[in-house]
C-alpha cells in the first residue's frame, strides 16, 4: 500500500466572486499537494463550492434568479480561476450534487437515531452573511462580533445537535492531540473555547428553504454549516467508494482561514464523534489578507481579483509572492508595490539571473554538455555542505506548512550559488583549467536543479520550463524520489542544455 495524503480547502460560497483570500487558501493547498506528490505520496486534493443557505437564497432573489442558476454561473467562475492558477485538485464538490445530499441526510438521520438530535426552539441574534447565531453576550451593540454587520433577532423551531455532550470528549482529544489545530495560537483559541463549555447547536432552519431538507420533516432545511462540512466526506467517496475512503480517510489536513476555525475544530469533530467516524488529523488555519492596510470589502471597492493580478504579473509570480511575502499563519497586507518588489528582487535579480547565467555559461564554455564533477576544490565544500543543510531545513518546514521559511532556505541556496559563480569565476577557468571548469559548472547546474525542484510546488510552470532547459527529459512534476531528488545527480544522459528566454522580466514601476 502506497503512501496517501488527503488535503482539503474550504468550499467557497457562491454568492460572490472569488478574491485573493480564496485564491490564497487554494494555492496553499495546491503547494502542499504538489510537494507531497514529489515526496511519492498519492494525493487527494479536494475543493468545491458551498451552494446552500440563506445568503445564497438572498443573493439569488436580488438578481431574480433561482439559487441553483446563481450557483451554476458562479461555479464556473471558480473552476476557471483554479484552472488559470494551475490548481491540481483531484476532487470538486458542489453541495447541490445528489451524492452530497445523500451523505448529509444519512449523517443527520444516523445522529438522530443515536439520540444526539432533538427538536426544540431557538431564539437568538443571527448574522446572515456569516450564517451564524450569536448570544446576547457575544453580540456587540446589535452587530456581528465576527464581521461587524447588523444582526437580526430570529426565533424558530429547530433541531438541536447535542454538542454539549462532546465538551469533555473533545477536550480530551485536544489534550492528546496538540497538533490537531495549527498554528499553536489557534489551538489555544479552540482549547479555551471548548473549555468554556459547548452549547447545543441549532442545525436546522425554517425561515428559508434553499438547503437539504431534514429527513422526515421537509419544513426544515439542514443548517448550511452541517451540510458544508460534510463535503469532506462526500468528496472522498463516503457511502460510495469504500476503497477511496479506506485509502484517504482520516483526512490529513483541512486547510482553512482563521475565520472558520470554530466550525472545523469544534463543530466538525463533534459531528464525527457522534457518528463514530475517525477525526481528521489536522486543521491548519492561516491568517487574513488585507489590501493596502484595509479589510477587503465590496463597499470599499478594494476587492482584489486574483485573475486580474495573475494576468498582470504572471500566475507563478502571483503564487510565489503570496507565500514569500507573509509567514503562512500570520496576517498579510497586499499591495501592488509589494508584488513588484518581490518579482524584481527575488525572481528577476536573484533566481532568474542565476538560472540564465548558469545556462549561458554551460552553453558557452561547455557546448551545453556537462561532465561528472572531479574532486572538490575552491569553495565547493562550503556550497555543498550548506546546500544539503538548507534542503533538509526546507523539508522540515514544508511538512508543517512553514512555506515562508522553506522559501527563505531556498533563496539562501540561490544566493550561495550566485556567490559561488562570482568566486569561482568560470570565465577564467575556461581559459586555463578545463577540469576544474567542468566541476564548477556541474555544481552550479546541480544547485540550480535543486533550487528549481524546491520551488516547483510554488511555481509549477516556470520550474517545468527550467527543468527542460537544464536538460532533464521528464516533466518536473514526475520527478522521482531516487533520481531527481537525490543530492547528486548523474549528469550522463542529459539532453543538451538550452538557453531560455528571460523567465521573470523586470517590471518597471
Ligand atoms: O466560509 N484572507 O466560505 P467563504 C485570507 N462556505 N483568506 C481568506 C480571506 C482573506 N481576506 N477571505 C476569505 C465559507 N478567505 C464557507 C466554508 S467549509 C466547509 C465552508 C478564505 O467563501 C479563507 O480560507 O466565505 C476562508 O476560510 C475562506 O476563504 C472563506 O470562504
Amino acid at each position: 500500500m502506497g503512501k496517501h495524503y488527503y488535503i482539503t480547502t474550504p468550499i467557497y460560497y457562491i454568492n460572490d466572486v472569488p478574491h485573493i483570500g480564496h485564491a490564497y487558501t487554494t494555492i496553499a493547498a495546491d503547494i502542499m499537494a504538489r510537494y507531497k506528490r514529489l515526496q511519492g505520496y498519492e494525493v487527494f486534493f479536494l475543493t468545491g463550492v458551498d451552494e446552500h443557505g440563506q445568503k445564497a437564497e438572498k443573493t439569488a432573489a436580488e438578481r431574480q434568479i433561482h439559487p441553483k442558476d446563481l450557483a451554476d454561473t458562479m461555479v464556473q467562475t471558480f473552476t476557471d480561476l483554479w484552472q488559470m492558477l494551475n490548481i491540481s485538485n483531484t476532487g470538486f464538490v458542489r453541495t447541490t450534487e445528489e451524492r452530497h445530499k445523500r451523505v448529509v441526510q444519512y449523517f443527520f438521520q444516523k445522529i438522530q437515531e443515536k439520540g444526539d438530535i432533538y427538536l426544540g426552539e431557538y431564539e437568538d441574534w443571527y448574522c446572515v452573511p456569516c450564517e451564524s447565531y450569536f448570544t446576547e453576550l457575544q453580540q456587540q451593540e446589535g452587530k456581528c462580533p465576527d464581521c461587524g454587520r447588523l444582526l437580526e433577532r430570529l426565533k424558530e423551531e429547530t433541531y438541536f445537535f447535542r454538542m454539549s455532550k462532546y465538551t469533555e470528549p473533545l477536550l480530551r482529544y485536544l489534550e492528546e492531540h496538540k497538533d490537531f489545530v495549527l498554528p499553536e495560537v489557534r489551538y489555544n483559541e479552540v482549547y479555551s473555547f471548548v473549555k468554556g463549555g459547548l452549547r447545543d447547536l441549532s442545525i436546522s432552519r425554517t425561515s428559508f428553504s434553499w438547503g437539504v431538507p431534514v429527513p422526515g420533516n421537509p419544513r426544515h432545511v439542514i443548517y448550511v454549516w452541517f451540510d458544508a462540512l460534510l463535503n469532506y466526506l462526500t468528496g472522498i467517496g463516503y457511502l460510495e467508494n469504500d476503497q477511496l475512503m479506506a485509502d484517504f480517510w482520516p483526512c490529513d489536513t483541512h486547510l482553512i482561514g482563521k475565520d472558520i476555525l470554530r466550525f472545523h475544530a469544534v463543530y466538525w469533530p463533534s459531528f464525527l464523534m457522534s457518528l463514530g467516524v475517525e477525526l481528521p488529523k489536522r486543521v491548519f488555519a492561516h491568517g487574513w489578507w488585507t489590501v493596502d492596510g484595509q479589510k477587503m470589502s465590496k463597499s470599499l471597492g478594494n476587492v482584489v481579483s486574483p485573475s486580474e493580478i495573475a494576468s498582470a504579473y504572471g500566475v507563478d509570480q502571483f503564487r510565489f509572492f503570496l507565500f514569500r511575502e507573509v509567514p503562512f499563519g500570520l496576517d498579510g497586507d497586499f499591495s501592488r508595490e509589494a508584488i513588484v518588489h518581490r518579482i524584481n528582487g527575488d525572481l528577476a535579480n536573484d533566481f532568474g539571473n542565476l538560472v540564465s547565467r548558469s545556462v549561458t555559461m554551460i552553453k558557452k564554455f561547455s557546448n551545453g554538455m556537462l561532465e561528472q564533477p572531479g574532486g572538490p576544490g575552491g569553495t565547493d565544500e562550503h556550497l555543498i555542505g550548506r546546500t544539503v543543510g538548507l534542503v533538509a531545513e526546507y523539508g522540515k518546514e514544508m511538512e508543517s506548512f512553514g512555506f515562508h521559511k522553506a522559501l527563505a532556505s531556498t533563496f539562501d541556496i540561490v544566493s550561495l550559488l550566485n556567490k559561488y559563480v562570482d568566486t569561482e569565476a568560470p570565465w577564467k577557468l575556461a581559459k586555463d583549467n578545463r577540469a576544474r571548469l567542468q566541476t564548477v559548472l556541474y555544481n552550479l547546474w546541480n544547485g540550480v536543479r535543486i533550487a528549481t525542484l524546491l520551488l516547483h510546488p510554488f511555481m509549477p510552470q516556470k520550474t517545468d520550463q527550467i527543468w527542460k532547459a537544464i536538460g532533464i527529459g521528464t516533466p518536473i512534476g514526475t520527478a522521482s524520489q531516487d533520481r531527481e531528488r537525490g543530492f547528486y545527480y548523474d549528469a550522463q544522459g542529459l539532453s543538451s542544455i538550452e538557453n531560455i528566454p528571460p523567465l521573470f522580466p523586470r517590471i518597471e514601476k
